[in-house]
């Protein structure tokens, strides 16, 4: 008998018990295991009926995805589950947990399907870049029809237990928390019953309802703009389509070849990449799984602004309390009024109950002394990038907050080490990096100082998951890992209009790269002062900054959306940015008076500078141990500046385009354009040497 797969019976009904953690994946063992036990269950002459359940924390969460690229060995998904449809004994599936995937699309060729109130199912494929390739477009529509099979399978969305059985997904919710005497007690009502084996693929009246329908269309439509760029989404909607056109057979057959478009599409590569990455970062290289981790159960936040007040909502979601200090009443009046009215829009919008909005509003509270930080586990400062104010609130804390409190800055580019300093307790001073809008944004770049203990790194760690964050810990540098690269592309592309291209020119080729905005939509968004004061500070430290255009735009009031113009003007009530010829106007007088005689600018060279430019930066990076991997890097870009997932990150897509192409394209830039952004990184000179990838170190 499989390891991962027993028989056994109990009564009249034999049950096959998957134990393959942590999620019971359908990798080869488990479906080798599922075929074997299934033999002997319908061999068994006193099993009545047969049970499916799994051991450990979920029912089958879906195909073994490291399985994925690698010669497909025998038996294939599609085959067992086929298989479970054909046998003549009933076969229940009993669920907890998540039947996600191929779990869920194994669950439709049982014959019948109880859940725990607490399960929930669903066919995320789609968020892999895959489609339910295991016969789920073609048995879902059969039970829910059109709509909500293409609901599910287009956004990979989970489905929790009561919901599913009134899609008719499953066909009973049970309370209690043992899913096996939960479901021997559903086959054993079953065999009592005297139930006769109903398989999905025969139900076909919602087939013949929605045969026909306009809902492919209107699916279509919508993911024009929802799911640009994508290419699984569509898909879906054709395999889910064929289950309403073709007989069940020749449906699967279809729903074959997409899924193996789908399969070998580098999207699949992208997103899979991006999933795993996901969960990497988590493990921290150097920081044992076993350090301990303090307790957060209530917070401090210096700073009513938007970014203090986004992260007090992410405790308070979370059901910590979160004091904020300001130094001005009016300041701290402002930034609750914001959260709650954040708050009230997620209840308009049906996202929270209003009992939610009050209970949330109830965790923060403000003061305006520090005194109020006495007792309080972690706090975070949220001032604007001072060094000297910094130093003074740092200063503060180490006075007023208790021994073992955690004391973090929201910084976003500036020295750790040196606010450290600032207190007697540098082991418990971090960077705690959110990304603007705080209570959105799902990276939390958590910075280690020199001295930082590995019980605060581990906390702070702990502190983002809690708070439905992805933590990446990265090092102390100037910008960390996502400003110091964000910093270099900016520059590049600035570099880019004052050599000829247009800022839109430059928007589009990241847009049509994938970036939900271009570069200088995201000035206009954060605000062209904020670059603008950068500079300046950084040309007062002496560094050569030549002048550029967005300098004339700040000293000319244009800042941004906050002041209806920047790179592009706006409209009342919009946030589109609309093309201004006065900016046109301000670039060429900006050229004539350096002397700047333009040029046409390919689309290709733009991509090359702003994105070589960053991958070459990513490489230092890493050289100097600031991101301990490439995908943390790529984590970083994918949830804090809304890098393309599909293509994997920064780091990930370089491997794509292939080393060595770009780093001869940095060398001929270092030649040609100059400049220290483009000194070639030795760890990229290095792999492009021995012919590997960012993804082999
Ligand atoms: C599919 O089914 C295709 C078919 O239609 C057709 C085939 C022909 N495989 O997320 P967690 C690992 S596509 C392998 O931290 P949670 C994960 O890497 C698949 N490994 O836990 C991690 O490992 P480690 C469709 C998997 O409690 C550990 O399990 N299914 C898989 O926060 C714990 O994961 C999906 O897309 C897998 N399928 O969340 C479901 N899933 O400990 C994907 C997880 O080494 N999975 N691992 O870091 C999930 O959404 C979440 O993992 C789940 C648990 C909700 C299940």
């Amino acid at each position: 008998m499989s390891e991962v797969v027993s028989y056994n019976r109990e009564g009249a009904i034999g049950v096959i018990t998957v134990n393959y953690p942590p999620v019971n994946a359908l990798g080869h063992a488990v479906r080798t295991g599922l075929l074997e036990a299934l033999k002997q269950g319908q061999t068994d002459s006193d099993a009545k009926a047969l049970l499916l359940v799994c051991d450990g924390r979920t029912f089958v969460a879906g195909a073994d995805i490291r399985e994925f690229g690698k010669p497909m060995q025998e038996p294939a998904l599609g085959t067992v589950i086929d298989t479970f449809e054909d046998s003549d004994k009933p076969v229940v599936a009993a669920i907890h947990g998540t039947a996600l995937g191929g779990g869920l699309e194994l669950a439709l060729g049982c014959h019948y399907r109880i859940a725990l109130a607490s399960a929930k199912v669903g066919l995320p494929e789609v968020k892999l870049g895959l489609l339910p390739g295991a016969g789920g477009t073609q048995r879902l529509p059969r039970l829910t029809g059109a709509r909500k099979a293409l609901e599910m399978i287009t956004t990979g969305e989970f489905v929790k237990a009561e919901a599913a059985l009134e899609a008719g997904i499953i066909d009973a919710v049970a309370q209690g928390d043992n899913i096996r005497t939960v479901g021997l007690e559903y086959a054993a009502k079953l065999v009592d019953e005297d139930k006769p084996v109903r398989r999905v693929r025969d139900i076909n009246d919602k087939i013949t309802a929605d045969r026909g329908s306009e809902v492919f269309k209107e699916f279509r439509k919508g993911l024009a703009s929802k799911a640009r760029g994508l290419f699984s989404p569509f898909k879906c909607v054709d395999a889910v389509e064929a289950a309403f056109t073709l007989p069940f057979e020749e449906g699967k057959k279809r729903e074959r070849e997409l899924f193996m478009e789908c399969m070998e599409s580098p999207q699949r590569d992208g997103l899979v990449h991006a999933f795993f990455a996901e969960r990497e970062v988590s493990k921290v290289p150097g920081l044992a799984k076993d350090t301990p981790v303090r307790d957060v159960a209530s917070v401090g936040i210096i700073g009513a602004g938007t970014m203090g007040g986004g992260i007090a909502m992410n405790f308070a979601n979370a059901g910590i309390p979160v004091t904020i200090v300001d130094v001005k009443q009016e300041a701290l009046d402002k930034g609750l009024g914001v959260i709650r009215k954040n708050y009230e829009n997620s209840a308009k919008k049906g996202r929270i109950t209003p009992a939610q909005v009050e209970e949330r509003m109830a965790l923060i509270t403000t003061s305006l002394s520090y005194d109020a930080f006495k007792d309080v586990d972690l706090v975070i400062e949220a001032v604007f990038e001072n060094m000297d104010i910094k130093k003074q609130i740092f200063s503060q804390l180490d006075k007023v907050c208790k021994p073992g409190a955690i004391l973090a800055s929201n910084t976003s580019t500036l020295d750790i080490d040196e606010i450290a300093s600032a207190t007697s307790r540098p082991e418990d001073v971090v960077g705690m990096h959110f990304f603007s809008p705080a209570n959105v944004m799902k990276l939390l770049e958590n910075v280690r100082g020199s001295k930082t203990s590995d019980e605060v790194k581990a906390t702070v760690m702990a502190v983002a998951k809690k708070i439905g964050k992805v933590g990446v810990m990265v090092g102390n540098c100037y910008g960390f890992v996502g400003n110091r690269m964000l910093h270099r592309r900016g520059a590049e592309a600035t570099a880019l209009v004052n050599e000829g291209a247009s800022p839109q020119q430059v928007d589009k080729v990241l847009t049509d790269l994938g970036f939900p905005m271009g570069q200088f939509a995201m000035s206009d968004l954060a605000g062209i002062d904020v670059g603008y004061s950068i500079r300046k500070e950084r040309r007062k430290a002496g560094e050569d900054i030549p002048a550029n255009w967005m300098d004339t735009l700040a000293e000319e009031g244009r800042l941004g959306q906050k002041t209806m113009a920047g790179v592009y003007k706006y409209e009342e009530g919009n946030r589109k940015p609309v093309v201004d010829p006065k900016v046109d106007e301000l670039i060429a007088g900006f050229r004539k008076e350096q002397g700047i005689e333009p040029r046409d600018i390919t689309d290709q060279e733009i991509l090359e500078r702003c994105m070589y430019v960053m991958v070459n930066e990513g490489a230092k990076i890493l050289e100097e141990g600031i991101a301990a991997r490439a995908l943390d890097i790529d984590i970083v870009w994918i949830y804090g500046y809304g890098f393309p997932a599909y293509r994997g990150g920064p780091m990930f897509w370089a491997d794509q385009v292939g080393v060595k192409t770009i780093y001869d394209t940095v060398k001929r830039f270092h030649d040609t354009v100059g400049g220290d952004q483009w000194k070639p990184s030795a760890l990229l000179a290095k792999l492009a040497g021995e012919d590997k990838k960012f993804g082999d170190l």
